[in-house]
């Protein structure tokens, strides 16, 4: 992969942007000052995502930070466990005809496993699923991936409600997404529906392979390439890299692992998931704060309290101003 591919995935992964840790603490601190200041005053079910950010946040920053935890999901068959395979280069998670195959998530780790042990735990990932790649025993050139922990899950359209729900609980964990999809049903509905669009505010975050390639044409790839493209526009994901790969040829996954060995190196993963975690909970609680005043009078105490803990938990002036102007609005 030339340096100009990934420097242009790098670019498209974080949007050119880093994210400070004591700025993202301090919005995550404002997000706290909020839910103390609404408390009695707001719905508490309205507030049951901010109190889940708050809480999976502490948990995820007082964890490791020199990992970066990757999931590979998708659609079943579409090649998940065979990524995961080749990237770990071992046969780590079994790939089979029975579909679905993956009923529970898998892990490896590069690098040391001390150190991403309480990451794993917090991960739900059983012992017995988890691997270790590490350089120094094994001879091969890992040192580049050190940090990674890869997740194989199952399949999130799976008959199995289980498999569901194991995706589901840790597509909110992760810091970051590969979604894999395969030329036959790349623009099935439920992918892009239940999926896809639900991750628009986490698009520095957000990796999508066109795995079995080599399935296509080769000069099919290309128009498969744009009409996804195109439908990831729609889902509000413009500017995600997208990646064409196949799992089955060494040669297949260079531009992938390339893309992680960047991500893995910048240790921003983690940041910016957060980060769009905060703007999703801020953009809800705006919304919340500007339909429904305090009870009592509109703009005294408790409200701009709330404004005030808002404003910092949005990091941007628009925001508070747009919550205030509400408040007047009613006074
Ligand atoms: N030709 C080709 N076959 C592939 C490729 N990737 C996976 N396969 C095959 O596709 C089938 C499904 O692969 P899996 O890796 O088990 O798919 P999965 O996404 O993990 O499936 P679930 O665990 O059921 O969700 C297997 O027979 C693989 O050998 C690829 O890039 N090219
Ligand atoms: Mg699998």
């Amino acid at each position: 992969m030339s340096p100009n591919i990934v420097g242009r995935v790098r670019e498209a992964l974080r949007g050119g942007q880093r994210v400070d840790p004591d700025a993202l603490i301090a919005r995550l601190a404002a997000v706290r000052r909020f839910l103390e200041a609404a408390d009695g005053q707001l719905p508490d079910t309205q507030l049951v995502p901010a109190h889940t950010l708050v809480e999976r946040a502490g948990t995820r920053l007082s964890l490791s930070r020199d990992h970066t935890v990757v999931a590979l999901a998708g659609a079943t068959g579409s090649g998940k466990s065979s990524l995961f395979n080749a990237l770990a280069r071992f046969e780590l998670s079994p790939v089979g005809v029975r579909r679905p195959t993956t009923g529970v998530a898998h892990a490896c780790v590069w690098g040391p496993l001390d150190g991403a042990t309480r990451l794993l735990d917090w991960t739900g990932v059983l012992p017995r699923h988890r691997f270790v790649r590490e350089s120094a025993l094994d001879g091969d050139d890992e040192s580049a991936l050190h940090g990674l922990v890869l997740l194989d899950l199952p399949d999130f359209d799976s008959v199995q409600r289980s498999h569901r729900l194991e995706v589901d609980r840790l597509l909110g964990l992760v810091d970051l997404v590969i979604w894999v999809v395969d030329p036959q049903k790349y623009a099935d509905r439920v992918v892009h529906s239940s999926y896809l669009r639900e991750f628009h505010r986490h698009r520095d975050v957000t990796l999508v392979v066109l795995n079995q390639a080599d399935r296509l044409p080769p000069a099919e790839l290309p128009r498969v390439l744009a009409d996804l493209r195109r439908l990831l526009d729609a889902d509000g994901l413009d500017g995600v890299p997208l990646l064409a790969t196949t799992a089955v040829d060494p040669g297949g996954i260079t531009e992938l692992r390339a893309t992680l060995e960047c991500t893995v190196a910048e240790r921003q993963a983690a940041l910016l998931r957060l980060a769009g975690d905060v703007d999703t909970v801020v953009a809800g609680l705006a919304e919340l704060v500007a339909a429904e005043p305090p009870a009592g009078v509109p703009d005294a105490g408790p409200a701009s309290g709330l404004n005030r803990a808002l404003a910092g938990a949005a990091g941007v002036p628009a925001v508070a101003e747009a919550v205030e102007g509400a408040y007047r609005h009613r006074a």
